[in-house]
């Protein structure tokens, strides 16, 4: 690779005169900026374990009322970004968000999509788009751009849960902001139950849906059994997963981030495709140790990790008994829309 100049080769006189003019030279930036074979991702494999995230999340209930908070969130941040960001990825936000019995979280909307998974607590709903979704753990409900959005609670014992964004992209592009309103008027309680079961939609003279979202809430009880069944009829398969989609179009359930759930069997070890979006990783059941590059994870229920992309990642599930259960969300969507999508798995 051919040696490139320096900024300190320059005269200072030269380079104040570049600056005196908005000019950059690009050649002493140019292999940062493009670096040989493979980028240099600040994106950096870490954990955030529930178990000490929660007592934090109690005590922000203590300390800061939602009055206070409108969203009281404690955000999942990646040091490789420094935390300030709050950014998992370069693209993905991740914040654990807690919600006490009797409080509302007012309606909003926001050009970042977002979408909640449930961790622990029953009793909590968000209505989308006037659509009373109830939250129970591990089920995801979905909250897309330019969707009005409040959080309730009519249950006894603090609700959680993982908020995943786009944020960091659409505020990187210029094009993230909110708008308030007030209480939205509840439709009846559909939860997406006309695209309820794979394989059917309504007919198109009765109730075809012309919403851009057809669909705002995954109920966990559902995708748990579709991976569950999938172990039963492909033994041979090691890599069960399955791909959160908006039932009309088929595609991603979101434009930016994609999502996931899978399945990995007792004792069993998956080796992930090395591909160029990051990824996070959220342990919905059981236990596992996930490798990414030389680092070693081991996680339990609730614990949520991250690996940037180009990174080769092992999922092993560490009990032999029981399947464990992974929700994932990483940067697919995003990487195929500018045609930077990369496979490099041999
Ligand atoms: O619940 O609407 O973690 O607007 C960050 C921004 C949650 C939300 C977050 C938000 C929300």
């Amino acid at each position: 690779m051919r040696d490139l100049g320096k900024l300190e080769d320059l005269p200072q006189e030269y380079r104040d005169a570049l600056t005196e003019q908005n000019l950059v030279p690009l050649w002493p930036s140019l292999r940062g900026v493009m670096p040989p074979h493979k980028p240099s991702p600040r994106t950096q494999p870490t954990v955030w374990r529930y178990a000490n995230i929660k007592p934090l999340l109690i005590e922000a209930g203590e300390l800061t009322p939602i009055e206070k908070a409108e969203r009281r969130v404690l955000v999942l941040a990646n040091p490789g970004h420094t935390l300030e960001k709050m950014q998992a990825s370069s693209a993905i936000y991740l914040g654990m968000q807690l919600l006490l019995p009797g409080e509302w979280a007012p309606a909003h909307r926001h050009t970042p999509n977002a979408i909640r998974m449930i961790v622990e607590g029953e009793g909590a709903y968000t209505t989308v788009e006037g659509e009373k979704c109830p939250m129970s753990r591990g089920d995801l409900i979905l909250t897309p751009t330019g969707m009005w959005h409040e959080h309730g609670h009519d249950g006894t014992d603090p609700v959680i849960w993982l908020d995943v964004l786009d944020l960091p992209i659409v505020y990187y592009i210029e094009a993230s902001y909110h708008e308030e309103s007030g209480k939205q008027e509840q439709s009846k309680n559909s939860n997406g139950s006309k695209y309820r079961f794979g394989g059917v939609v309504p007919t198109p003279m009765f109730d075809r849906s012309n919403k851009p979202y057809a669909m705002y809430r995954y109920p966990w009880m559902d995708v748990r059994q579709t991976l569950v069944t999938m172990g039963e009829d492909f033994p041979e398969m090691d890599f069960l997963q399955v791909t959160y989609i908006n039932p009309e179009t088929g595609l991603d359930a979101e434009n930016i981030l994609g999502f996931y759930a899978m399945m990995v069997r007792p004792g069993q070890q998956v080796s992930l495709p090395v591909r160029s979006p990051a990824m996070v990783f959220h342990m919905i059941e059981g236990s596992s140790e996930i490798t990414i590059s030389e680092q070693s994870f081991q996680l339990i229920k609730a614990d949520t990790c991250c690996a940037p992309g180009y990174t080769p990642v092992q999922i092993k599930n560490t009990s032999s008994t029981d399947p464990c259960f992974i929700f994932i969300a990483d940067e697919t969507p995003l990487h195929k829309k500018l045609g930077v999508f990369e496979n490099r798995t041999k």
